[in-house]
């Protein structure tokens, strides 16, 4: 796996798709497509290799290359076992009766619904297109299980329970630290909100994903691709690592225990592959329950093999995990109160569900269906699904953002990857039920290719990133509304050109703000050999207020503030 092959290849098709947005939601743009095929972290090498009527013979080392291409550039979105996500099935059932030539052409070319032009970008080389068409024929290599014994072995804890500090032995207002993802270098930057200094860099998994707080915010959980979790103390004098598991070959996603009497008592990881989660304990990760998603989808009730675990999040209401299952387009409310006699209450919402938040009561969670194009909103205290509603293209809200509207009360918002629209829906059942789960406004922002939206208790200001936007001017900046004269439209902040870096694509991406809501923070996301920055903006004034370099911050992505992550603030 190559994370600057990936950024490369987002550049390059973002350049050759310029405006190419999926206006019927139903189609992927090459940009998003881009986004979902990053390498999988799933090894090659592990997979067994099966040999299949039908197909044409390949070599050994033949068969291996394409594995390697395939878990490369096609799992994320064809899926690890080919039953299809957002990409077509490729199973051989299908592709034997394709054929080889028509398979070759749909590589080299790629499609308007989104595959990637492999060949004609040359990407891939007219050999490798050709067998790749080749290994397509054949039945899927399927990597290995990893079950309890697995992950036992990868178990470590560095620094025991009892012998870690009894109380704080630092002076830093730990409540303030951004937990900073360095995606390309597999390590998170611990930054003094205060200060803006480094307080250490952490070695975590292949292309971190992540990072998620104890309910007490005394430790961080990061999860990297490769599913490793790796366990931060921050009452160390040096915040560092004190436990680490890996929970699968691949993974996204990582949450703890928050509902009162059971705060840091357990930690849960979910998988893409092998498609499950599993709850740890939580000051030391040791693997206690592993459960597997595989299952029906939710509409055409067929069995579906490769469920990945998307966005998981902790409910307020109940002892419960709230587990995205993407492919079956599931929400699980996973009771850990009892963990022998695990309870799983199962709602049916839609596919393919990806990341979400909660509205600011924190009853209800809102997540996002994205290829359905729907929001999916949950009554936690009741477990119920209350609506699914029809959202603009793509949905992905991160955590979304909530806010009063000065005419429809509270609301949620989204942006999208696949439209330029921000959709703001009324959260309030109570004292605004004529708008509660509608749709009470559409803004237009800069255009598609967002990713992140922001906004805090304190502030005034609503802010919508789109750093997957073909357009540099419009990946580099950052679109802010007034909330309270939202259809003024946006002001544009020009956040790359205040970093003052050298040459890359410098995305401008995920809005996270301090502690105190008065500063939000910005990542300037470069190639890997390339400077990146953070940069800080005064909210109040819209102004610039720092810009924070070092050569430590590698591609930085998602940022958490340990106090917003533990009281889930956004
Ligand atoms: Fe993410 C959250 C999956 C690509 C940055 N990402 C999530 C979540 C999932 C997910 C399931 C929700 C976790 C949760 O809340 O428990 N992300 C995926 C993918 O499958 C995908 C599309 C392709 C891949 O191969 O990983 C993908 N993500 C990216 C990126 O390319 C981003 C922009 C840069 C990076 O660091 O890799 C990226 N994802 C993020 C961030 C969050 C996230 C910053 C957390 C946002 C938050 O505020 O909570």
């Amino acid at each position: 796996m190559n994370p600057l092959r990936a950024c490369a290849c987002f550049v390059l098709l973002g350049l050759l798709s310029a405006g190419a947005w999926a206006a019927d939601g139903k189609h992927a743009s090459p940009v998003e497509k881009t986004y979902e095929g990053a390498p999988s972290a799933v090894d090659p090498a592990h997979a067994k290799v099966v040999k299949s009527p039908g197909a044409p013979d390949l070599t050994e080392a033949e068969f291996a290359r394409a594995k390697k291409i395939y878990f490369e550039r096609c799992a994320g979105c064809h899926g690890v076992l080919r039953k299809g996500a957002t990409g077509k099935p490729l199973t051989p059932d299908i592709t034997q009766q394709r054929g080889l030539e028509y398979l070759k052409a749909f590589i080299n070319f790629g499609s308007p619904a989104g595959m990637p032009n492999w060949g004609t970008s040359g990407e891939l080389s007219p050999e490798d297109i050709e067998l790749m068409a080749k290994y397509l024929l054949h039945e899927p290599p399927e990597p290995p299980e990893w079950g309890l014994a697995e992950m036992k072995a990868t178990w470590t804890v560095k620094v025991p329970p009892e012998q870690r500090p009894k109380k704080k032995l630092n002076d830093y207002n730990i409540d303030n630290i951004f937990s900073v993802t360095l995606r390309d270098a597999g390590q998170v930057a611990l930054i003094d909100g205060d200060t803006k200094k480094i307080i250490n860099v952490v070695k975590t998994g292949y292309a971190v994903h992540i990072s998620r707080l104890s309910a007490s915010g005394r430790y961080i959980y990061t999860i990297g691709r490769d599913a490793k979790i790796d366990l931060i103390d921050l009452w160390m004098e040096k915040p560092d690592v004190v436990a680490e598991i890996k929970i699968g070959l691949e993974a996204r996603s990582v949450e703890t225990s928050k509902y009162k009497g059971y705060e840091d008592r357990y930690a849960i990881g979910g998988a893409y592959w092998p498609p499950q989660y599993v709850i740890m304990d939580g000051a030391t990760l040791e693997p206690l329950k592993i459960v597997s998603t595989r299952g029906m989808t939710v509409d055409t009730q067929e069995y579906h093999p490769e469920p990945r675990v998307a966005a998981i999040v902790a409910s307020h209401q109940h002892p419960e995990f709230i587990v995205n299952v993407k492919e079956t387009g599931k929400i699980l409310l996973v009771d850990y109160s009892d963990i022998e006699n695990l309870t799983v209450t199962t709602i049916p919402a839609a596919r393919f569900l990806h990341d979400g938040g909660w509205d600011r009561s924190r009853r209800y969670f809102l997540t996002a269906a994205n290829k359905s194009n729907k929001i999916a909103v949950v009554d936690s205290l009741e477990r119920r699904l209350v609506r699914l509603i029809d959202v603009g293209s793509i949905p992905h809200p991160g955590r979304g953002a909530n806010f009063v509207d000065p005419e429809y009360g509270p609301v949620w918002a989204t942006s999208h990857l696949g439209d330029n629209s921000v959709v703001l829906i009324g959260t309030d059942p109570k004292r605004h039920r004529e708008h509660a789960w509608q749709v009470v406004r559409k803004l237009q922002a800069q255009g598609g290719g967002s990713l992140f939206i922001k906004t805090h208790p304190k502030s005034k200001h609503l802010y919508v990133d789109t750093p997957l936007n073909p357009v540099a001017k419009i990946s580099q900046t950052v679109a802010v509304f007034d909330i309270e004269r939202l259809e003024d439209g946006y002001t544009v902040l020009p956040i790359a050109e205040w970093a003052e870096l050298g040459e890359g694509p410098k995305r401008v991406v995920q809005p996270e703000f301090n502690k105190y809501g008065d500063e939000v923070w910005f990542s300037v996301w470069n190639g890997k050999d390339q400077q990146s920055a953070i940069v800080v903006v005064d909210d109040k004034t819209l102004e610039l207020k720092t810009v924070i370099k070092d050569p430590r911050l590698v591609t930085p992505t998602g940022k958490f503030n340990v106090h917003n992550t533990v009281h889930d603030v956004y």
